[in-house]
């Protein structure tokens, strides 16, 4: 299983996950900032304080890069920096000088808290805010920057975010004003993205979960239609159809009126694209309720639907482990809303690592890992024009409400020592990559 000569073989981390340094280089507080502060409300009351130092570590991590022969790098720049972008600048620069593209995302979940404090995704202005620090990110680094991701995986900004209040901000409300207002500052930055970097890639990265009925009873997959509606479509549907899907508006009449969508916005939204990225960690599997239950789930279905485990192995995480999930998404968004070329800009597992003897024996994440890829060429071969694959993550990292309890990188962190060790399934990657495929 050969990718192409051409195919872009990375790995990924956002800002807050991997950066600290909180205090360091200009930096203001962000959401999470305030969130992880809060009792409870992250295990082990972890923060991303320090997280896994890469702020000061940046030139090894980048040879760590070079010596597993990465040839894209996706990384997310932390808004709350936007007074002071050199530590990208300097990133950009070290990822060139061993010939690593870079892959940078303009919001992978870290607001300024000032912003919050303006009324966060729920306030329209917050858009236009994003535009003007996507213009300022593109005047600094879009000379250099080969892709962009204007946002990364909205679902959760908006659903744990401000619906369920699991991740930052911590708001149990409405979510939808909130999805409206992430896509409408995606439509927002795509413009100031192009003018500030001509030549670049402009595209977004969303969750990407395959939903399936636990039946073919009708009710079952109905209750399917319902939460793929609210997971992909209400997403891909905007971006590629200038159209909320309008089973998705009907079912949702009773928690939103809709009436932040004003005239104009969906044209914005749907600015043409250079690529769209697919964020595939498990499917879904679903059925109708017989009777409405609350079981927590941040899909405002009015309990109206069911989660099911889905049978066969799982992850760290409690994540079902099954690659078909990632072949059907790849087929899937190029049927309904290609062509476009399409990333796998990330996928991967979390595992309870240890280090032994000064290595990790992490077998479980090559199977993991060696399953998605080969899912993915299923669907290169069935004619997905799929350019690249990003292993999530580089690093062990902060993984939000788990904080450093869940560890899903290619290679180790020691959080006392910040040491780094290349587990397995790093050197297995090397291989990969350095055969270019399976
Ligand atoms: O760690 C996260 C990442 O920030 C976004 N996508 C899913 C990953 C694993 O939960």
């Amino acid at each position: 299983m050969i990718f192409p000569r051409d195919f872009w073989w990375g790995a990924a981390t956002a800002a807050y996950q991997i950066e600290g340094a909180v205090a360091e280089g200009g930096r203001v507080p962000s959401i999470w900032d305030t969130f992880a502060a809060q009792p409870g409300r992250i295990d082990n009351g972890d923060t991303g304080a320090r997280a896994t130092d890469h702020y000061h570590r940046f030139a090894d991590d980048v040879e760590l890069m070079a010596s597993l022969g990465l040839s894209a790098y996706r990384f997310s720049v932390a808004w709350p920096r936007a007074a002071n972008l050199d530590f990208y600048d300097r990133l950009v620069d070290a990822l060139l000088a061993r010939g690593i593209r870079p892959v940078a995302t303009l919001y992978h979940w870290d607001l300024p808290q000032w912003v919050e404090e303006g009324g966060g995704w729920t306030n329209r202005d917050t858009a236009y805010r994003f535009a003007d620090h996507a213009a300022v990110v593109g005047a600094k680094l879009g000379d250099r920057v080969a892709m962009w991701h204007t946002l990364n995986e909205p679902w959760c900004s908006a659903f744990l975010g401000y619906g369920i209040g699991v991740h930052a901000p911590g708001r149990r409300a409405d979510p939808f004003p909130a999805v409206h207002h992430l896509l409408l500052a995606h439509g927002l930055a795509v413009p100031a993205l192009r003018s500030a970097s001509p030549g670049s890639a402009v595209g977004i990265a969303l969750n990407a979960g395959t939903v399936r009925p636990v039946t073919d009873a009708p009710a079952d997959v109905d209750a399917a239609r319902r939460i793929d509606g609210l997971l992909n479509r209400i997403f891909f549907d905007p971006l590629f159809r200038g159209a909320y899907p309008a089973d998705v508006v009907t079912d949702t009449e009773a928690v939103t009126d809709w009436g932040f969508v004003r005239d104009g916005d969906l044209a914005t939204i749907s600015a043409p694209l250079d690529a769209v990225g697919v964020n595939y960690y498990q499917p879904d599997l679903v059925g109708a309720a017989a009777a409405p239950v609350d079981d927590g789930s941040p899909y405002p279905t009015g309990g109206r639907v069911v989660h099911h485990p889905v049978p066969g192995p799982v992850t760290d995480m409690g994540w079902a482990i099954d690659p078909t999930g990632l072949r059907d998404m790849l087929l899937r968004v190029t049927r309904d809303y290609g062509p476009i070329p399409v990333y796998v800009t990330e996928n991967g597992a979390a595992f309870a690592d240890t280090v032994v003897d000064g290595a990790v024996h992490d077998a479980a994440r090559i199977d993991y890992l060696r399953g998605h890829l080969a899912a993915a060429h299923e669907a290169l071969s069935a004619g997905v024009d799929l350019r690249g694959y990003f292993a999530w993550s580089l690093l062990d990292n902060f993984e939000w409400a788990f904080g450093y309890g869940k560890r899903f990188g290619l290679v180790h962190v020691d959080y006392a020592t910040f040491t780094r060790t290349p587990k397995d399934s790093a050197l297995w990657y090397r291989d990969v990559i350095a055969r270019g495929g399976l």
